[in-house]
């Protein structure tokens, strides 16, 4: 195994809290020193001209988990985590659906197992839940909380929505035992009304999808679980924000104490509606949900993520070729409520954001700390996401003088297509260490199977700033 201790001299050094020229040393995979590192028997590298970052830290990435519509997704822990390697992320989180066996604690097992002989960077589950009757529910969460895995991901749409009063029970126990609630929030009744009348009218291309999940699907649902939050004064992660409505809920939920925290994904950023609207079923490609929105909505992101309304930046990745096996499973004759959805997004996140830092759309600080500080600190991954002494020395190594035009399947997942084709991205991610070990060389891999390590998350503690509804309050005592 390559040597864990290693100084990295005259770098640019990106932290969530400065950008300095300096030398970077690590000790058995641990930052032990920044700025001016004495010279010993280490091994050093010179990198003059070189951005250093943190590891890009990305929670919420689809990994061998299986759609909706009951489709397995294209991608293996090894071939995720591969692609996630080559672009600059040194930690996941994926997730470990409850549907994968009879027991919770064996579904999470399950996922442990394939992540333990797959995953070459580092990974922690968010535990999905869609049924609150399996038997031992409650007890097996709470033990996993405990033991480590402190999310829960649920759903208000997609065919595994709880009902209101499930997802109160979710709040209660996670509540309890120390949990974040994460939540996919579109109204399900919405969505589901809407696309009926654009199929019985005729309208069935991929540009529908957009129109399919209508904006107040999102708002209704933000809204809802915003007051949810509020009356338990329990933390929720809002996934996926689309909508400058949504943002503008999140921004008076938290001026009133509530506990929320929300993520956008590059593809809103950076995407808008027009990318569903091409010729054919080829704007399968890029169907996701919630879809991509509108200028005005992309403006309100970007002011969202700088004002402190968004928290952090997800790639959301979620992988299906463009073939029989995934977007084309049910033919290419089909209205769009037959394509699964998702595009590949591991690989692409950090080199995104860090190509738009380059053109000054944020500042450095910004993209350390949407890409990597804020996702491990809300999400509890311990000595993550930040150049910071006994931070764990998971760093990326960037030519910033790097252009490179995205090709058709230049990607490391397992989809088989770039749905960035033709952009040009300034900065490479040409070497990267997870824990001071070299895992890409010169834009290569060199990670194994099995080297990534789960990370044990402590529970959150019942403290949030912000007290209950009165009347929880009252209820509950
Ligand atoms: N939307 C999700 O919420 N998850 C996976 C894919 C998608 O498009
Ligand atoms: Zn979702
Ligand atoms: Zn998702």
């Amino acid at each position: 195994m390559e040597q864990k201790n290693l100084i990295i001299r005259n770098a640019r050094i990106l932290s969530s809290d400065g950008d300095q020229i300096g030398d970077v040393g690590v000790s058995d995979g641990k930052i032990t020193a920044i700025d001016d590192v004495p010279k010993t028997t280490v091994a050093e590298i010179d990198a003059t001209g070189y951005v250093l970052t943190p590891g890009g830290v990305d929670v919420h990435a689809h990994i061998e988990q299986m759609s909706g519509m009951g489709l397995m997704n294209a991608d293996t822990f090894e071939t995720a985590t591969r692609s996630a390697a080559l672009g600059g992320t040194t930690s996941v989180v994926s997730f470990a659906p409850q549907s994968a066996a009879p027991r919770l604690s064996e579904a999470v097992e399950d996922y442990a197992k394939r992540a333990r002989a797959g995953a070459m960077i580092d990974y922690a589950f968010h535990i999905i839940l869609n049924d609150m009757t399996a038997k031992n529910l409650v007890e097996d969460l709470t033990a996993l909380i405990a033991a480590g895995h402190r999310s829960i991901k649920i759903f208000t749409t997609y065919n595994i929505q709880l009902s209101d009063r499930d997802i109160c029970e979710v709040l209660g126990i996670a509540k309890e035992a120390g949990a974040l609630v994460c939540v996919h929030a579109e109204n399900d009744g919405l969505i589901g009304w809407t696309k009926d009348h654009l199929l019985a009218t005729g309208k069935t291309q991929p540009k529908h999808h957009a129109l399919s999940h209508p904006r107040l699907a999102e708002i209704e649902a933000v809204e809802r679980l915003i007051r949810f939050a509020e009356y338990f004064a329990t933390p929720v992660m809002l996934f996926h924000i689309s909508t400058h409505e949504a943002v503008d809920a999140v921004r008076g939920a938290r001026a009133r104490g509530v506990p929320v925290w929300a993520e956008t994904c590059p593809h809103y950023l950076f995407m808008t509606e027009e990318v569903l609207d091409r010729p054919g079923i080829e704007g399968a490609k890029w169907m996701c949900s919630p879809p991509q929105r509108k200028p005005t909505d992309q403006d309100a992101l970007w002011a969202g993520l700088s004002d402190g309304t968004l928290d952090l930046v997800s790639s959301d990745h979620a992988p299906y070729r463009f073939d029989e096996t995934g977007k084309l499973s049910n033919g290419t004759d089909v209205d769009f409520s037959k394509i699964a959805n998702g595009l590949p997004g591991l690989e692409v996140r950090m080199p995104l954001m860090f190509d738009a830092m380059m053109q000054g759309r944020m500042s450095p600080t910004e993209f350390v700390t949407w890409c990597c500080t804020n996702p491990a600190r809300i999400h509890g991954l311990p000595g993550k996401g930040d150049i910071q002494i006994g931070f764990d020395a998971d760093l990326v190594l960037w030519d910033p003088t790097s252009h490179n035009t995205y090709g058709a399947n230049d990607l490391h997942d397992n989809v088989g297509y770039n749905p960035w084709l033709g952009k040009t991205i300034t900065g490479k991610p040409e070497t990267v260490f997870l824990r001071g070990q070299r895992i890409v060389k010169d834009g290569a891999l060199t990670g194994k199977c099995g080297q990534g390590d789960w990370i044990a998350r402590p529970t959150l503690g019942v403290s949030t700033i912000a007290a209950p509804a009165a009347e929880y309050v009252e209820a509950t005592t």
